[in-house]
C-alpha cells in the first residue's frame, strides 16, 4: 500500500491526552496526531462527500493561490500553518497549479453570499465562494480537516493530510453571534482577540459588545471624559475596572473585521446605566450622582428621561461610537428597566431609536424595546425563557427581525450543572444537550424561520473573570448554538453531534483552551 493511503488509515489513532495543558512538540507525538474527517466537522456542513482513499498532502512545497480579493485571508491561513507545519507556503496571486486554491469564481449561486465549495482532491484543495467571507468560512472548515497538530504554535513534524472529497455548505442564518459582557468585568484587547479566534472556527460572524452596564462603563467618549475614567473604574465584586480606549476599540474592531466578523455595540439604556449616572451628577433627575456600583443586582438604575441633557448624552456617545463602528447595528439594551415608568421608557426608546437612526444605523435591543413603538428596521434580541411572547409574535408578523437568545438554551453564563464553579442559574442549568436540542424557529411561537435574523450566545460576566473562565462557559456551548445557526435543520442530530463535538476537544487541547469536558460528549480517549 502507498504510504500516503496508509498513512490515511492510520490517522485513527488513539488518543492519549495528559491532563495538563498540552505542550506541542514536548508530550509525546501521538498527542497531537488524531482521526479528522468530514464528519467531524463544526458546525456540520450543509452537505458533503467524502472521497473514500482520496487525501491531499500539505508539503514543504505546497503554495496557496489567491484571487484578488482573496490575499488577505490567504495570508491569514499561510500564517496559521507556517506556525505549526515549519513550511513557507508562499501565497501567489493566481492562476496556479495544486496547493491551496482560494478563488471568487466558479462557486456555485446556492452557497450565496457566506458559503463556499471545498473540494479536496489529490492535485489540489480548491475553496470557491461568491464573496470573501464565504472563502474565510471554507478555510475554517479546511483547519477542521487538518491534523489538530496544526494549530500548534511551535513546529510540529507531520505529515499534513486533509482528507478528500467536496462541502458544498452555506448558512442557514445570516446572523451568528456571541455577546461578551465587558461591562460586569473588564477584558482587555488581548483577551477580546483571543476569543475572536475562537469564535471564528466555528462560523461566528457578529461579536457583540456589552460595553456599559451598572458596574462599569468601558469606552473612551470624548465629550464625557468621566465615563471611562469613573464609571470605568470599577468592576463587579470590586475586581479591576477598565476601559478601551478609541484607538484599543478600532483595534478590536479592525481584528474582527479582518476575520469577517461585525462588531455590535451596546450601551444599556435607560436602565443598567448606574455607571455612567455615578459619573455626571447632572446626568440624575435629582442632580445627586449615586456611588459607584459592584453588586450584582438589576434593575436599580435609570436614565432621566424628562432632562434634556439626557438626549444631549445619548446622541454624543452613539455618534463618538458610531464613528468607530463600521457595522450596521447599534445595541440600545433597554431590558430590565424596572426603574423606568412604562411611559417613560417608550418615551425613551422612541427618541433612542431615532437617534440611532440619524446617525444612520439600523437598532438593535432587547426584545424589551417591543413596549416601546419599535422601528420596522429594529432588531430585537429574544431573551426570555418562554416559548411565548405576544408582542414579539406580533412585530415579527410585521416584519420585524428576531435573534434568538433564549436564556434557558442559549445564555452561555448559566451553570452546566449544579456544581459548575462559575455561573449563575436562574434560566437553569444548561448541559450541551440543552444548549444544542431546540430550533431557533421554533422556540417562540409565531416567529418563524423567515422571522429569525440569526442566534447569540451571550456571556455575562458577573462571575467570569479570565479568558480561561470564558472560554468555560462558551466551550462546548457556542459551537452547539452555532451549528444551529449555521447548519441546516435536517442535519440536526444529537448523537451525531455528541461525536462530533468530542473530534474539537483535542483541537481545543492544542490550541491551550480551556473547556468544560461535558459526560454527555464522546471526547476522544483522555482528552
Ligand atoms: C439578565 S437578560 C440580564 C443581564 C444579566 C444576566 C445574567 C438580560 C438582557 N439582562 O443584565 O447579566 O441576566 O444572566
Amino acid at each position: 500500500m502507498h504510504s500516503r493511503a496508509l498513512h490515511a488509515l492510520l490517522i485513527t489513532v488513539t488518543l492519549s491526552f495528559m491532563p495538563a495543558a498540552v505542550r506541542p512538540g514536548v508530550d509525546s507525538p501521538g498527542i497531537l496526531a488524531s482521526q479528522v474527517s468530514f464528519s467531524s466537522v463544526v458546525p456540520i456542513p450543509a452537505s458533503s462527500v467524502a472521497a473514500p482513499g482520496i487525501v491531499h498532502d500539505i508539503t514543504t512545497n505546497t503554495a496557496i493561490f489567491a484571487d484578488t480579493g482573496a490575499i488577505g485571508i490567504a495570508d491569514y491561513l499561510a500564517q496559521k500553518l507556517r506556525t505549526s507545519t515549519g513550511y513557507t507556503l508562499p501565497v501567489r496571486a493566481t492562476p496556479g497549479v495544486g496547493g491551496i486554491q482560494l478563488l471568487l469564481t466558479g462557486a456555485p449561486p446556492s452557497v450565496g453570499a457566506q458559503g463556499y465549495q471545498l473540494d479536496v482532491s489529490t492535485d489540489a484543495i480548491v475553496v470557491r465562494a461568491n464573496q470573501p467571507a464565504g472563502l474565510f468560512h471554507g478555510v475554517q472548515t479546511l483547519r477542521q480537516l487538518l491534523p489538530v497538530a496544526a494549530e500548534a504554535t511551535t513546529v510540529q513534524p507531520g505529515p499534513w493530510p486533509v482528507p478528500g472529497g467536496t462541502i458544498v455548505d452555506q448558512p442557514r442564518f445570516v446572523y451568528r453571534g456571541a455577546m461578551l459582557d465587558v461591562a460586569r468585568h473588564f477584558f482587555n484587547v488581548a483577551q477580546v482577540k483571543r476569543y475572536i479566534d475562537q469564535l471564528v472556527l466555528y462560523k461566528v460572524n457578529h461579536l457583540h459588545l456589552h460595553l456599559s452596564d451598572d458596574q462599569g462603563w468601558r469606552i473612551v467618549i470624548d465629550s464625557w471624559p468621566r465615563l471611562a475614567t469613573v464609571g470605568g473604574s470599577t468592576a463587579v465584586n470590586r475586581d479591576p475596572g477598565g476601559y478601551y480606549t478609541k484607538a484599543e476599540f478600532s483595534d478590536i474592531v479592525n481584528y474582527a473585521a479582518a476575520r469577517f466578523v461585525t462588531i455590535v455595540p451596546e450601551i444599556d439604556m435607560p436602565g443598567h446605566t448606574n455607571a455612567a449616572l455615578a459619573s455626571y451628577a447632572e446626568l440624575n433627575c435629582d442632580g445627586n450622582a449615586p456611588p459607584l456600583y459592584t453588586g450584582t443586582r438589576v434593575g436599580f438604575s435609570s436614565l432621566c428621561v424628562s432632562l434634556p441633557l439626557t438626549y444631549t448624552f445619548v446622541d454624543d456617545v452613539v455618534r463618538e461610537l458610531t464613528a468607530l463602528t463600521p457595522g450596521p447595528y447599534f445595541h440600545i439594551g433597554g431590558d430590565e428597566a424596572s426603574s423606568t415608568t412604562p411611559a417613560d421608557y417608550t418615551t425613551f426608546v422612541n427618541r433612542a431609536q431615532g437617534i440611532v437612526a440619524g446617525h444612520g444605523k439600523t437598532v438593535s435591543g432587547w426584545h424589551d424595546v417591543v413596549n416601546a413603538d419599535e422601528l420596522p428596521s429594529t432588531v430585537l434580541q429574544y431573551w426570555n425563557t418562554s416559548g411565548t411572547n405576544n408582542a414579539v409574535a406580533a412585530a415579527a408578523a410585521r416584519g420585524t427581525k428576531v435573534i434568538m437568545s433564549p436564556a434557558s438554551k442559549a445564555y452561555l453564563d448559566m451553570k452546566y450543572q449544579n456544581s459548575t464553579r462559575l455561573g449563575l442559574k436562574w434560566a437553569g442549568l444548561i448541559e450541551v444537550q440543552t444548549a444544542y436540542e431546540w430550533d431557533p424557529a421554533t422556540f417562540l411561537t409565531g416567529v418563524g424561520e423567515a422571522s429569525v435574523l440569526g442566534v447569540e450566545g451571550p456571556l455575562w460576566s458577573e462571575t467570569i473573570r479570565t479568558s480561561a473562565d470564558i472560554e468555560f462557559m462558551a466551550f462546548p456551548r457556542l459551537p452547539a448554538l452555532m451549528e444551529l445557526a449555521w447548519s441546516p435543520r435536517s442535519t440536526h442530530s444529537w448523537t451525531g453531534f455528541q461525536q462530533r463535538l468530542g473530534a474539537q476537544g483535542p483541537r481545543w487541547r492544542v490550541m491551550g483552551m480551556n473547556y468544560y469536558q461535558s459526560r454527555q460528549i464522546t471526547w476522544p480517549e483522555g482528552s
